[in-house]
């Protein structure tokens, strides 16, 4: 009594292959998925997919949109992703917004979670808060960042 028998031994090596089986048929399913969104609008580093929507919207509405995908807006933490997002902006042609700004803090910027940035890319003489309302950060094809108006309008690129 407490022992496993030859016969539940077999039993569970027979449910483990099965486990085993349906985890690869995912694990290829998730490969081929990832292939096919990344083909058209993003890219992967490590274990982040950056992901664009195609529409150029307001930060606040950028937000929004990535949110509700389950997501935030792009916000590189370091040199290979700040190149990652860089190329889905070369690819589209458009500029986009990133999520760090300093809406809470003039001069104080942040990634949309409220944690303190522990990388930046900021372009020479930026960021400059021209005519006292640059609250967010685009991103052009330079790859390096300005800060800009909230309120204007830039591409949409949610990270997951
Ligand atoms: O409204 C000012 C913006 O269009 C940008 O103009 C210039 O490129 C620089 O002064 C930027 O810093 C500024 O965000
Ligand atoms: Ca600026």
């Amino acid at each position: 009594k407490g022992d496993i028998s030859g016969l539940e031994l077999d039993l569970l090596k027979r449910q483990m292959s099965a486990v085993n089986l349906q985890l690869n048929l995912l694990r290829d399913a998730s490969t081929k998925l990832k292939k096919a969104i990344l083909l058209q609008n993003g890219r992967s580093v490590g274990e982040k997919l950056f992901v664009t929507h195609h529409r150029e919207l307001n930060y606040e509405a950028a937000k929004v949109i990535c949110a509700n995908a389950g997501g935030s807006i792009a916000s590189p933490r370091n040199a290979a992703e700040n190149n990652a997002i860089k190329e889905i902006i070369v690819q589209t042609e458009k500029v986009a917004f990133l999520g760090i700004n300093d809406l809470r803090t003039e001069g104080d910027f942040r990634y949309p979670s409220g944690e303190e940035i522990g990388y930046s890319n900021w372009a020479s003489k930026e960021p400059n808060n021209e005519k006292g309302i640059e609250d967010c950060v685009e991103m052009p094809s330079s790859g390096k960042w300005n800060d800009r108006s909230c309120g204007d309008k830039r591409l949409v690129i949610c990270e997951f």
